[in-house]
């Protein structure tokens, strides 16, 4: 354990240690703008480009960047030198001489890190003038790249290609021409790209940013001939309030619903609901495959990042996801159809907006094959969590004091399965309690599965139902999903069923989710309050829910009715 000295002060770091990291440890504070630890799914980003975290190690004549030069015994750093904040000042500035001047029409004003850091450097002015880049926009359904906001800090590239395997992100060029940019220049949407937005969550600058439905939302919320009905995802509960000020997995379930009726919307539903739907089609299915030596394994389908990359990068293997569409898409075709004869109205008047963590739920929406009707779409816009707090703020609603309320029904109850639909592991948990009592005939009276908890990002879980041993791998991350689909692909791993997100810990790691800055220990807080939200429900299995029963008896017969197909399943691209 080397004994170092950090502005004077003892430390003991460890043999691993960079001078940053042994700095943090130590409670100390060094600028960073392309450093990125993300060390719980094994992501790390120090190509050392912003020299931003420069300080002063004695003995040595250069500064160095503290990001990766190794801790050593009797090292003595200066991180307060002034000649290394004038070096930390440079960078800035130069980064700032070729950086639109516009942060004041910027999305990402007020979250960016490299205003915040000027800011911190109280950097007024900037002796550094010239030529600036000028690159177009591109913009697509999810996501909008900016690569005049880009500082080449490379995180985009890392979540891309190390943990999500994708590869569609990389640098070109170099110096003053250097830029990221998708696979041949093209635009991101006619890329191998999933919309999986984690180079989005990871973005220091508004170079990437979600494209905003925002002004569409508005427009037909005072739009008296709309009617404008809301559903809200899993994993938005948990983390909307961050947005506000609230601790990392701050349960807000009431005010989200109450601030978004203050918003105008006519109906607040759950998307909840739609998971519950999920899992009785998609048990049914599971049922019907496992019972009649179908396609095993099946994997489920909710993730539209995850299904994009399927059909990019295994087409071999289309026939393995269930057919089930998602729960933002079943809720989106339930409301058009059922919700639209009960309330008398024509679905073309109604408005379906979807409140996600993520951002391929917007280029999901948008899939033609997943409409259930050619003349309308079945979800009309996706926000974010991040546009919803948007809206919130600029309504002036004090969410702190919001009142909270209940959602409307029918389509807003839904159970404990649910809820975990927002973690890793939870889709397939929510399955496996349908399917467990349905394939025995008995009350599941243990409703957790333990080997389905937990934090870890791939995993193979066993479960015995009726004296057979029911396989279960869970994935989150692309990455993570190659290596599972490579293995059965390569007949080396024998599966029933698979679960898989894009993003870390499942969807309360989404791309549209307020930033976690690099520290997952928000996303493990966000876990852990759904399994509380799951805990505290009276009702914790899918088909235990009332209104999913009267929706089976009033309108779609029954699960896997020729109905629920039209309505409620989809097919994929190969
Ligand atoms: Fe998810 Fe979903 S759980 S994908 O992560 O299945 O986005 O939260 O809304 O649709 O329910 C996201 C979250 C959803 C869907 C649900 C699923
Ligand atoms: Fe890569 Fe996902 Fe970003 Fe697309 S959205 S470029 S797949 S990280």
């Amino acid at each position: 354990m080397p004994k170092i000295y950090i502005n004077g002060d003892e430390f003991e770091a460890s043999e691993n240690d960079t001078v940053l990291t042994a700095v943090q440890k130590f409670g100390g504070y060094i600028p960073t703008l392309c450093y990125l630890n993300l060390k719980d799914i094994n992501i790390e980003n120090k190509p050392s480009s912003c020299r931003v975290c420069m300080v002063e190690i004695e003995g040595r004549k250069s500064l160095a960047p503290a990001c990766t030069t190794p801790v050593s015994e009797g090292l003595r750093i200066n991180t307060l030198s002034r000649q290394a904040v004038e070096a930390r000042r440079t960078a800035i500035q130069l980064l700032l001489s070729d950086h639109p001047q516009d942060c004041l029409q910027c999305p990402k004003n007020g979250e960016c890190d490299l205003q915040r850091i000027a800011s911190e450097l109280n950097i007024v002015k900037n002796p550094f003038t010239g030529k600036t880049t000028n690159y177009k926009q591109d913009i697509s359904k999810a996501i909008i790249r900016d690569p005049n906001k880009c500082i080449m800090c490379r995180r985009c590239e890392t979540m891309c290609n190390d943990f999500q395997t994708v590869g569609v992100l990389s640098a070109v060029n170099r110096g003053f021409n250097a830029v990221i940019k998708p696979t041949f220049d093209l635009p991101l949407e006619e890329t191998a790209c999933t919309f999986c937005g984690q180079c989005v969550a990871v973005c220091p600058t508004g170079a990437l940013e979600e494209d905003s439905y925002i002004d569409y939302v508005w427009k037909d919320l005072v739009n008296e001939k709309k009617h404008v009905v809301v559903q809200t995802a899993p994993a938005v509960r948990v983390a909307l309030a961050e947005e506000f000020g609230f601790e990392p997995g701050t349960i807000s379930t009431g005010k989200l619903v109450g601030a978004l009726k203050l918003l105008g919307f006519d109906k607040v539903f759950d998307t909840n609901f739609g998971a519950d739907l999920t899992i009785i089609e998609e048990a049914t299915e599971f049922k019907e495959r496992l019972e009649n030596d179908g396609f095993l394994p099946m994997l489920t389908s909710c993730c539209p990042g995850w299904i994009k990359f399927l059909e990019h990068q295994f087409p071999d293997l289309i026939e393995m996801p269930s057919s089930a569409k998602s729960p933002q898409q079943m809720f989106g075709a339930i409301v058009k159809s059922f919700y639209a004869q009960k309330a008398n109205l024509d679905p073309k008047d109604i408005t379906v907006v979807s409140i996600m963590p993520c951002l391929a739920k917007k280029y999901e929406a948008s899939r033609k094959e997943i409409n259930s009707s050619p003349d309308y779409k079945d979800v009309d816009y996706v926000l974010t969590t991040r546009e919803l707090a948007k809206m919130i703020k600029e309504a002036g609603i004090n969410f702190t004091t919001v009142p909270e309320r209940a959602y409307d029904n029918p389509l807003g109850e839904s159970t404990g399965a649910a809820a975990i639909f927002g973690r890793t592991g939870g889709v397939a948990e929510a399955a496996l309690r349908t399917t467990y009592e349905w394939l025995t005939g008995k009350e599941l009276k243990t409703v957790e599965f333990q080997a389905l908890h937990g934090y870890e990002s791939l995993r193979v879980a066993e479960v015995e139902i009726n004296g057979q041993i029911i396989k279960i791998g869970v994935a989150y991350g692309l990455g993570n999903a190659r290596k599972l689909l490579e293995a059965i692909r390569n007949k080396k791993i024998d599966l029933h069923l698979i679960e898989i997100m894009a993003c870390p810990g499942g969807c309360v790691g989404g791309g549209g989710q307020p930033y976690h800055h690099g520290n997952f220990e928000v996303i493990k807080k966000r876990i852990d309050a759904l399994n509380v939200i799951d805990r505290t429900k009276v009702i914790r299995k899918s088909h235990e829910n009332p209104y999913i029963l009267r929706l089976y008896n009033e309108y779609l017969e029954k699960p896997g009715s020729d109905k629920a197909h039209k309505l409620l399943h989809t097919h994929y691209l190969e």
